[in-house]
């Protein structure tokens, strides 16, 4: 008896959710990055545990939309929940540590609010999740049950994991878990697929990726990666054009970098991976463009699957 069905992967910017996704699934199919509002759009990445086949939803973290792309991103967030068979809370514990030590960035208040209002939409919504809390790796056991226990008592979750996504502790015990959430039913993916993203939008999500990883400021924002053509070529190569969209001139700078240099970097990591992930060689063509209005522009969203109208 087979099974199969969708386990969205919800939570606050930051919290690990692309990195659980990958290690779930056993292989690369979101981005990770040290930065807040990574993810754009919910990723599917195919795991398997014995006879059942889990399809994760890895989601764009859920934060106080400001921009017409936040809200898109945490609306799409919330729909990928809606629509699943169960839904995880994951939960950044040294984040939540950190604010109650006064040691916490900005980033982790913030994330820590998040958390909050999270709790009060599922409670809004009558819905009951599994809490994973995430980041254990070097966190005392006690500290993490006084945690787990504050948030338990809000009534919305249905069991507690404790995870780190990062080394893969607790990972397999929620692997099972959501196996045995599945519903009964013929799998949805074949066997060996990992990943559901067309190759063009998965080429232009790992050149974002190398940019997040490279510009620090708030630049990785205002700038966004456009496949404009792949082409396999007949020596069995394929060549990759990309178009990097930024807001403004000084963006546009930065992302080149004197002589060129972060340009450089950004294209030879980009293709370094995509080389490996198409197992082929791969011709990478990196254009930066300044189009002010690219967050306003309808096109942007129906290539990542976004609503526009949010
Ligand atoms: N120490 C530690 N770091 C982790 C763990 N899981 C993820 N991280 C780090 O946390 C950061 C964010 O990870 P992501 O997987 O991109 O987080 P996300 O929730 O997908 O973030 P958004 O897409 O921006 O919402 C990265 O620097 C990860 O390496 C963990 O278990 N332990
Ligand atoms: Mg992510």
């Amino acid at each position: 008896m087979t099974r199969a069905g969708f386990a969205a992967i919800i939570g606050a910017p930051n919290a690990g959710k692309s990195t659980l996704t990958n290690r779930l699934v056993g292989a690369k199919v979101s981005i990770v990055t040290q930065k807040v509002q990574t993810t754009r759009f919910p990723v599917r990445g195919v795991a398997m545990a014995g006879e059942a086949q889990i399809v994760l939803v890895d989601t764009p973290g859920i934060f106080t939309p400001r921009r017409r792309l936040d809200r898109a991103m945490v609306r799409s967030a919330w729909a990928g929940a809606e629509d699943a068979d169960c839904v995880v809370h994951l939960v950044d514990v040294q984040a939540e540590l950190a604010v109650q030590d006064k040691t916490a960035t900005g980033a982790d208040k913030r994330g820590v609010q998040d958390v909050e209002s999270i709790i009060e939409s599922l409670k809004a919504a009558g819905k009951q999740v599994i809490l994973a809390l995430n980041k254990i790796d070097g966190v005392k056991r006690e500290r993490l049950l006084a945690v787990s226990q504050r948030l338990y008592e809000t009534g919305v979750y249905s069991e507690v994991f404790m995870i780190s996504a990062a080394d893969g502790s607790g990972v397999e015990d929620l692997r099972a878990r959501l196996a045995a959430l599945m519903p009964e039913g013929p799998w949805l993916y074949p066997e060996d697929q990992t990943a559901d993203i067309p190759a063009r939008l998965l080429a232009a999500e790992i050149t974002r990726e190398k940019v997040y990883l490279r510009v620090h400021e708030e630049l990785p924002y205002a700038a966004t990666v456009d496949t404009t053509a792949f082409e396999e070529k007949r020596d069995g190569s394929v060549r990759i054009e990309q178009t990097i969209l930024v807001e403004r001139e000084g963006q546009r700078a930065i992302i080149i970098g004197a002589n060129g240099q972060t340009l450089k970097w950004i294209g030879q990591k980009s293709r370094e991976e995509l080389s490996e992930l198409f197992e082929r060689t791969v011709h990478l063509f990196l254009h930066v463009r300044v189009r002010e209005t690219w967050a306003e522009e309808r096109e942007a969203y129906t290539s990542m699957g976004l609503d526009f109208d949010v």
